[in-house]
């Protein structure tokens, strides 16, 4: 990409949280961008042909294909000018990895663990609601002493904030079908509400998203 601009085209899918995330990014870094909504029951061949684990997002820059939303994050972050979405501080940078690596391995994963549950076993379920609320607990300490706000980790929105975003955008979608056993949480309820009003983060939801991921969540 020396010496040149160069074209930017994100592969997704609508209610893919992953995609939601690098959508976010282009926003806020204002990147002119293509956007490609696939089918994930039936790929086409070239999307397999450039995504060596059949998932979203992928970004392809001019021809190049970076898969990872979280590698397509920090790429469009360190590639162009615009906000800077990470701290230029060496252990703040590594402690906005670390909540991000906290969204992926155990918010989104109790989150899962509650949305994909088959209707008829309880037992995951309730487990997965059990361990949302472990999740918002350390979460809501960790808002509770931070050092700087009002975002996740900063008086900016960052990269984390990209990340948290996509679980706060289908609250509304997963309380209608699982009720709100996670609510109750006073500081990342307002902090949601503040990551929602985002330009970037509106701007990156895929059109009636609620109603789309309800049907999900109801199949
Ligand atoms: N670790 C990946 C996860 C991406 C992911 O799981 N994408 C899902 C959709 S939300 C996908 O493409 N699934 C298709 C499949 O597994 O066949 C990332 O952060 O980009």
């Amino acid at each position: 990409m020396e010496n040149h601009e160069p074209t930017l085209h994100l592969i997704s899918f609508d209610i893919c949280p992953y995609a939601e995330r690098s959508r976010i990014v282009l926003e806020e870094k204002e990147l002119p961008y293509k956007l490609t909504m696939i089918d994930l029951s039936n790929k086409p061949d070239w999307f397999l042909d450039i995504s060596p684990r059949g998932k979203v997002p992928v970004l392809l820059v001019d021809d190049k294909a970076i898969f990872e939303s979280m590698v397509i994050n920090e790429f469009l972050d360190e590639a162009f000018e615009g906000a800077s979405l990470l701290s230029d501080d060496v252990v703040d940078r590594a402690i906005a990895r670390s909540w991000i690596v906290y969204a992926n391995d155990v918010l989104l994963t109790a989150y899962s663990r509650v949305w994909y549950s088959k209707k008829d076993d309880t037992e995951k379920l309730e487990r997965g609601k059990k361990d949302v609320v472990t999740a918002l607990t350390a979460i809501e300490k960790h808002l509770a002493s931070r050092e700087e706000g009002p975002y996740f980790l900063a008086d900016t929105f960052g990269l984390v904030d990209a990340v948290y975003a996509p679980v706060i955008t289908r609250l509304k979608a997963s309380r209608k079908v699982f009720g709100d056993f996670d609510k109750g949480f006073e500081l990342w309820e307002k902090y949601a509400k503040l990551v929602l009003g985002e330009d970037s983060v509106q701007a990156a939801q895929a059109e009636d998203l609620t109603q789309k991921f309800v049907t999900y969540l109801e199949k």
